[in-house]
């Protein structure tokens, strides 16, 4: 007979994920979390947190149990006032989150993405040669490519005007660091959040949009009754607010991945069809997302059936370490390399389940999009100088990355 492990007995860290040091560096402190148990409390925080892959991909199919509707973020929406109107996608649950997401996931969907690959596949090679001969053969990776191609056909295809897009990487910087503890990274966006929000905001009214791209389409669904015209803008609001920083860090992933395993590039160049294999596996490896909360809706047991069992007591947050997941070495094998060989389908970075990423078939044509572009004219790739992070409670986000990219 074994018992279920009560709070003071379990595996406690006194670990900040939110800290600078472990932002600079996350790695070690995953490695920590996977070996100190399936649960861990954080006492810094009073919460739980999962970092193997079996128990956040458990966790993250069985919404019933881990609802999302009280936040995904530290703040629990039963107790404290969301800083805008919840996201009727990320932050609910069925039946509420079904309209929403079936409306948004067929607008995002294999069909329109097909009318959209040419002209993505077009603007990648446009871009590619603007940076080669204006910038040369160094550049910044992230200004000049990961920033500038999501910039360049995101917005557009969403339908919101050219003006006033300078708003959206702060905006989403913001929302992304919104999800962690009220610390300095969150203060820092705070002089910013009411113009970058109104700013949005006004993006997702009808007659802010064109007539034919995502935006109008979701209008359209509302006049098919298929969700209402007050839940309209709240689904403009997810694209605009989860679209932009989220590709941009994964646009930055990838490049950084090449920059740094030569062979590999070259092994791209060979083989250009694992383009597509390329992006998943730099989002398993470097998990641009790091981490989304749950709450418990009833008491939880974790492991039941296993030595120890490990309880939680309904209504508390758990953090899930996507990041720590995607390089289990109980579920990966050598989890640290960058490898175009591996399998990395399962990997948990668009999350699972449920509330799994409705933009990533968008995500992977932008880098299928430019990456192919790059390797048609890109020979070799490399770092040009000292890489920069830029430190965000939930992504793991880059600065600057100066790239040396030869074309002979
Ligand atoms: C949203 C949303 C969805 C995914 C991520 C996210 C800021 C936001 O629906 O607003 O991060």
């Amino acid at each position: 007979m074994t018992t279920a492990l009560t709070p003071d007995e379990l595996a406690t860290s006194d670990v900040d994920p939110f800290s600078h040091p472990v932002l600079a560096d996350p790695l070690p402190m995953h490695a920590a979390l996977r070996d100190a148990g399936p649960v861990v409390y954080l006492s810094r925080y009073g919460v739980y947190a999962m970092a193997r892959y079996r128990d956040v991909h458990a966790a993250l199919i069985n919404w019933q149990d881990f609802q999302s509707a009280a936040g995904v973020g530290l703040s629990n929406f039963r107790y404290e006032k969301p800083w805008r109107p919840p996201s009727l996608l990320l932050e609910a649950d069925p039946p509420q989150h079904d309209a929403p997401r079936r409306v948004l996931s067929k607008i995002l969907g294999p069909r329109a993405l097909h009318r959209l690959r040419d002209g993505w596949f077009a603007e990648a090679e446009t871009l590619v040669e603007q940076v080669l001969s204006e910038a040369g053969t160094e550049f910044d990776a992230v200004a000049a490519l990961a920033e500038a191609f999501p910039l360049r056909v995101f917005p557009d295809a969403v339908g919101i005007s050219p003006h006033g897009r300078e708003h959206l990487l702060p905006y989403g910087n913001h929302a992304f660091n919104a999800f962690g503890p009220d610390n300095d990274l969150v203060a820092k966006g705070a002089a910013t959040v009411a113009e970058n929000s109104a700013y949005v905001g006004r993006q997702c009214a009808r007659d802010a949009l064109t007539p034919d791209g995502f935006g109008a389409r979701i209008w359209a669904a509302s006049d098919r009754g298929e969700i209402t015209p007050e839940q309209a803008p709240l689904v403009v609001r997810s694209l605009l607010t989860a679209g932009v920083d989220t590709t941009v860090h994964g646009l930055s992933a990838v490049l950084y991945a090449f920059a740094t395993h030569p062979e590999q590039w070259q092994r791209l160049r060979a083989e250009p069809h694992l383009v597509r294999v390329a992006f998943d596996e730099a989002v398993r490896w470097e998990s641009p997302v790091q981490t989304f909360f749950r709450t418990a809706t009833t008491e939880l047991t974790v492991g039941a059936g296993t030595q120890h069992p490990v309880t939680i007591p309904e209504g508390k947050k758990i953090l899930m370490f996507l990041a720590a997941a995607n390089r289990d070495p109980r579920r990966w094998a050598d989890p640290d390399s960058f490898d175009l060989a591996r399998d990395p389908s399962g990997h948990v970075g668009f999350g699972m389940g449920l509330h799994q990423c409705v933009g990533q078939h968008i995500a992977r044509l932008e880098s299928e999009a430019l990456l192919t572009a790059l390797a048609r004219r890109v020979s070799t790739l490399e770092l040009a100088g000292p890489v920069q992070r830029e430190h965000n409670n939930t992504l793991r986000a880059w600065r600057s990355i100066p790239l040396r990219a030869r074309t002979d």
